[in-house]
């Protein structure tokens, strides 16, 4: 059975359940090879709930790695590119995708900047701005409503939207990779939230939603873009990918509710894996 050999980079929020923590998990179950690239090493998140987090960049490291992938000729099916730290990242990650991908390689970026109508700690105008140029390197950028608005520079709504609207930013977006862009957090009535997705090339547009839970899920947007990933990779259609990241997450969530886990270090994703691989199987039944 042929895997694809894939790359994750990003940082590594050691007590967390987000970032690398919950990536290489899922697309390792997904039936992905894992490579892993850490940006960073910290005691937790930067977000809600954290204040004197610990905090190691990485960068001289990553450039020492890439040397030694570069003697050994290393390349990689799949990217799937989360947090990074600065923008000399964000140029190392433009230097992996044009030195490290085979020819028919999908690369997916979460272009993590902010949420809630926020940019995360530490995060400006420029990194914005060089965020926005990495997104034409990528096959699929997979944003929040936030970071749709900041990649855009438009102002942020907490919504519902109208199916318009999103579409015409949908349309925007995706003009800039001339790919797929994938928008999570998509509320068009009170009850449900998911996601709509895009494709440049053929104009279709799809979405897939569930029950909308109100409240901040740390990870979940990491887990989200692990799972359109981890699909994609695999060769799976878009809409199957988006379908079960958006069922996923609300799975985990409803878990995460029922547990009494402290939500700041993320959700209880692991109890459904398995429901990731079933879907992952589901026409060989
Ligand atoms: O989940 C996104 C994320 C990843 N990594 C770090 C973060 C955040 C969001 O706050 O702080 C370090």
């Amino acid at each position: 059975m042929h895997q694809p050999k894939v790359l994750v980079i990003q940082d590594i929020s050691a007590s967390c359940r987000i970032s690398l923590n919950v990536a290489v998990p899922v697309l390792s179950c997904l039936n992905n090879g894992v490579s892993v690239l850490p940006t960073a090493l910290l005691s937790t998140h930067t977000g809600i709930g954290f204040t004197d987090f610990t905090y190691l960049n990485l960068t001289s490291e990553i450039k020492k790695i890439l040397h030694h992938w570069k003697t050994l000729g290393l390349k990689f099916d799949g990217l799937l590119i989360g947090y990074l730290g600065s923008i000399e990242q964000i140029e190392l990650v433009r230097y992996i995708i044009r030195e490290f991908l085979t020819d028919d390689a999908l690369s997916v970026l979460d272009p993590v900047l902010g949420d809630h109508g926020f940019l995360y700690p530490g995060f400006d105008d420029d990194y914005v701005n060089q965020m926005r140029i990495l997104c034409r390197d990528v096959s699929v950028v997979i944003p929040n409503m936030t970071e749709m608005s900041l990649l855009l520079d438009e102002s942020y709504h907490p919504g519902p939207y109208t199916e318009a609207d999103i579409k015409a930013q949908l349309r925007k977006l995706t003009a800039l990779n001339q790919g797929t862009v994938v928008l999570t957090g998509v509320r068009y009535d009170d009850e449900k939230i998911g996601a709509a997705s895009y494709r440049y090339q053929t104009d279709g547009y799809a979405y897939a939603a569930g029950p909308y839970y109100p409240g901040h899920f740390d990870g979940t947007g990491d887990l989200f873009s692990s799972v359109i990933a981890g699909f994609l990779f695999q060769k799976k259609p878009l809409a199957l990918a988006t379908k079960t990241a958006v069922d996923y997450v609300g799975r985990v969530i409803v878990r995460t509710l029922e547990s009494d886990n402290d939500l700041k270090y993320g959700v209880q994703f692991e109890t459904d894996l398995p429901y990731l691989i079933q879907q992952l199987y589901q026409d060989r039944e």
